[in-house]
């Protein structure tokens, strides 16, 4: 070949390839090219359920409003899956459903029964878990131990819809770690046909053996498998704090439950509003307020108009819960679980969730999408008269032994 064809190759090679490098760089039109969903880790423990795929199943182009950049500074940047940690029957599952649909992440979902459940098995090194839901106490413990991811406020701009005397609670100042759900009570779920005239007030009804057994016979008593429950009611029967550590005290706490127990019937905090207060298995059962109020809704009698259940707080008082979600340390997924903690925080999706749940919401713009006989019920919203009389639960220290030990004891027995 002559040089002069060697030098027209050259220029000709060189402008086909300019075309291709430019793309690669630039996304063609000056816009950054979206990248592919990453590849998540499986959780070491497969949880026990995952929602039915829903269509479409490739991602959509998420909303201005909701895209988080990926540290490749892409538009979308979430995986393909998040695994999800939560309360039984503690979400409306379209709200799910609607995300998966939305954007193309699909949520691996599980449940559990209690603060302790969900600490034990993340302690047990199930790493695979991504987004999870603890109590106010428990937030604070899993932040000693290390269990949780900080979370940037900056991809959670939904923050804003919060009310502002939940913002800086004191188990997780700032709001560092977690975003607020749905706050609720514990009381009593008692049937007003077995109780007539006399409905109950206090606490005897579940630590004191002879009323216990009247309403073992009348009908059957449920509690709530639940150890800062079931040990911290009894403290509040006793007058004392339902976050007592005192050694006497709680040998006397467990006293009373030992002579209870004969009598309940079960010890269950996952489906006992469906499967024990809706087919009225039981007559009594110590409850969260949601589940009461879930399980009044769906007994309501066509003729009278009424629910034969009803929800008391004792008057010797009870605890009060805010529950959370939170992103754990181990996540590979931050980004994802971020935007979703965002999608619960909005307005219509966190009132989707109290229409169903039943629980109280502290998001404030939900307030106008929530259903007026919810925003209305005492039970889910109490006075200020018995807001006073609850208490909020804190990490035990030292003592979480003791009342393993005791919770131990009363299971087994
Ligand atoms: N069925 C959902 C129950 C969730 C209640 N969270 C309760 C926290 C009590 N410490």
């Amino acid at each position: 070949m002559k040089s002069y064809q060697w030098m027209l190759l050259a220029l000709l090679l060189t402008l086909v390839a300019l075309p291709a490098c430019g793309a690669a760089t630039t996304g063609g039109g000056g816009q950054p090219a979206p990248t592919e969903p990453k590849e998540a880790p499986t959780p070491t423990e497969p949880p026990a359920e995952s929602l039915p795929p829903t269509e479409p199943a490739v991602p959509t182009e998420p909303t201005e409003e909701a895209a988080v950049p990926s540290e490749e500074g892409t538009a979308a940047g979430l995986d393909k899956e998040l695994s999800v940690y939560n309360w039984a029957d503690y979400i409306d599952e379209q709200v799910l459903k609607d995300y998966e649909a939305e954007y193309g992440v699909k949520i691996i979902y599980d449940t559990y029964a209690s603060n302790e459940d969900l600490l034990a098995k993340l302690q047990a090194g199930a790493t695979g878990y991504d987004v999870i839901f603890p109590s106010d106490y428990m937030v604070a413990q899993m932040i000693e131990l290390g269990l949780l991811a900080e979370i940037d406020h900056n991809h959670i701009p939904n923050m804003k819809n919060i009310g502002a005397q939940f913002l800086d609670p004191p188990f997780d100042p700032g709001y560092k770690h977690c975003v607020p759900y749905q706050w609720g009570a514990t009381g009593l779920a008692y049937s007003k046909k077995a109780f007539g005239d006399t409905p109950p007030d206090s606490w005897a009804v579940l630590y004191e053996p002879e009323q216990v057994q009247k309403w073992a016979e009348a009908g059957g008593v449920n509690i709530l498998n639940d150890q800062r429950e079931v040990i911290g009611e009894a403290l509040k029967y006793l007058g004392y704090s339902v976050n007592d550590t005192d050694e006497s005290h709680l040998q006397e706490a467990k006293a009373l439950i030992l002579k209870t127990k004969p009598y309940i019937k079960s010890f269950n905090s996952e489906d006992y509003d469906e499967s024990l207060l809706v087919p009225g298995e039981v007559v009594l059962s110590m409850a969260w307020s949601g589940d009461a109020a879930q399980a009044a809704s769906k007994t309501i009698d066509e003729a009278t108009g009424e629910s034969d259940w009803a929800f008391v707080v004792p008057k010797e008082g009870a605890f009060i819960f805010q529950d959370n979600v939170c992103v754990t340390a181990t996540t590979q997924r931050k980004a994802t679980a971020e935007h979703f903690l965002n999608y619960l925080l909005e307005a219509e999706n966190a009132a989707a969730i109290t229409n169903y749940t039943y629980y109280a919401s502290p998001n404030e713009a939900a307030r106008e999408f929530i259903n007026e006989d919810i925003l209305n019920d005492p039970g889910i919203y109490p006075s200020s008269e018995i807001m006073e009389k609850l208490e909020y639960g804190q990490p035990l220290g030292e003592a979480i032994f003791l009342y393993d030990q005791i919770w131990t004891e009363i299971k087994s027995q």
